[in-house]
């Protein structure tokens, strides 16, 4: 454990913390973000009326059109003399989300970063091989401060160029990987197409995120790196990687969240209402500590829910995995999707491999889902009763009937390093 003061810190004493935190937060945004100063004003707000958690349903959410209307600086609390970096990221549409930070900022990411790779199994004195995209995303540079905070040694591989990776793998001997999960699939494909033995790799952990994965990958990296693969959740808007963290020892339980730095709440996505632990909803947080670039109640618009788990190595609150993104949900004939909710059913049979995508039409007025999804070496793209149990259990699992085509190994395209899209939404077209 990186940090076993604070990661272990005894409820009460969590509690009382992130308290006080929060009120000299609300004050210094008051007083340094005009637009936060303004959203109080006029709702007859004012700071002192926050001096516990349990005040925070007073304050509006703040949404990702908030910080694109202040764009690009206009929503930083400190001056840019005080800025030493920017990072962004790019959305779907449009402007990217800018965010700054100052040395303090950046030695709390060093700080989440190195406690989220303990978590993840690493220790000082290992060597990462750092796979997440270096630029103006926050993978490639969050993950190697922390890294480096947590006393390893960092190869600053970056994304893609999937032959040199894998000569990095085998010649260079790290320990530690950390990238996205479908590139963990593809790396782990390439292994076995080149007939190298996942055994003569060093490799012993895989540290995923930034996109949405369930065991279904988890079962095939694992398998194909002979690892321990966890989960790393993070978003730049709260700080970057490292806002939550999986256990090695603690798999499938839920993340970690930094909750001395970044307090959670579970929302119902229409109504906004705070939800009780357990329950599904939007996850929201208020970074109790940032100082360039503070928010208060920041709606990720990723689903999950949230929980303590007292059997637990360290006290601080778990999140589920993600089932996806809000925005990103599929609404079909009415019903919501996540692509997620097809891996899990994929997963269940066992027969096929996790790598899927779905492509989704309209037939007429009518939306059609075909699931795409490749069987494993040894079984029949052919075989229509393997087909028609897929697609029987999709019906009964999710309540939508979709199309299954199997398809052979390696025909759907891989992660080349980034974040993989599994949707294709020909009514976009
Ligand atoms: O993806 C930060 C990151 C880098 C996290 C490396 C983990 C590892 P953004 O590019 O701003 O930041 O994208 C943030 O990605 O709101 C989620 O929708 C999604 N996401 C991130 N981690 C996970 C995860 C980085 N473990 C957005 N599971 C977030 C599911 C994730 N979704």
């Amino acid at each position: 454990m990186y940090n076993e003061k604070v990661e272990k810190m005894p409820l009460e004493e969590l509690r009382a913390l992130q308290n006080a935190r929060l009120s000299s937060l609300v004050q210094r945004v008051y007083r340094d973000v005009p637009f936060y100063k303004k959203q109080f004003d006029q709702l007859g707000l004012h700071p002192n009326d926050i001096q516990t958690v349990a005040d925070l349903h007073k304050i509006p959410f703040t949404r990702k059109t908030d910080l694109r209307d202040h764009y690009p600086y206009g929503l930083f609390a400190k001056p840019m003399e005080e800025v030493r970096r920017i990072h962004a990221s790019s959305g779907t549409t449009g402007k990217p989300t800018v965010v700054g930070y100052t040395q303090d900022d950046l030695d709390v990411f060093d700080e989440v970063v190195a406690r989220s790779l303990a978590c993840a199994g690493a220790q000082p004195g290992m060597k990462l091989h750092n796979a997440y995209g270096y630029g103006l995303f926050t993978g490639g540079l969050g993950m190697h401060g922390g890294a480096t905070k947590l006393g390893m040694a960092v190869i600053p591989v970056s994304g893609g160029m999937t032959e040199r990776q894998l000569t990095i793998l085998q010649d260079f001997k790290p320990e530690v990987i950390c990238c996205t999960p479908s590139y963990a699939q593809t790396l782990s494909e390439e292994l076995v197409k080149r007939d190298i033995d996942p055994k003569e790799l060093a490799v012993k952990h895989a540290v995923l995120g930034a996109e949405p994965w369930t065991e279904a990958i988890r079962a095939q990296v694992e398998r194909g790196l002979q690892v321990t693969a966890t989960n790393i959740y993070g978003l730049s808007e709260i700080i970057g990687p490292g806002v939550s963290q999986e256990d090695f020892e603690e798999k499938g339980t839920g993340s970690y969240i930094w909750e001395d730095h970044f307090y959670p709440e579970v929302v119902h996505k229409d109504t906004g209402a705070p939800l009780p632990y357990g329950e599904e909803g939007v996850l929201v947080f208020t970074t109790l500590t940032k100082q360039a670039f503070p928010l208060l109640r920041y709606w990720t618009n990723d689903i999950c829910s949230i929980n303590y788990d007292s059997n637990a190595k360290r006290t601080h609150i778990k999140m589920s995995s993600i089932k996806g993104r809000s925005d990103d949900m599929l609404i079909i004939r009415g019903v919501n999707l996540f692509p997620t909710q097809v891996e899990e059913v994929i997963h269940t049979l066992g027969f096929l491999s996790a790598n899927y995508r779905l492509v989704v039409s309209r037939e007429g007025t009518m939306d059609a889902v075909t699931v795409e999804v490749e069987t494993v070496s040894g079984t029949n793209p052919e075989d229509d009763q393997l087909r028609q149990k897929l697609q029987r259990s999709i019906k009964n699992t999710i309540g939508l009937s979709m199309t299954v085509a199997l398809k052979a190994p390696n025909s759907i395209p891989r992660s080349q390093g980034g974040k993989l899209n599994r949707v294709q939404d020909l009514r976009k077209l």
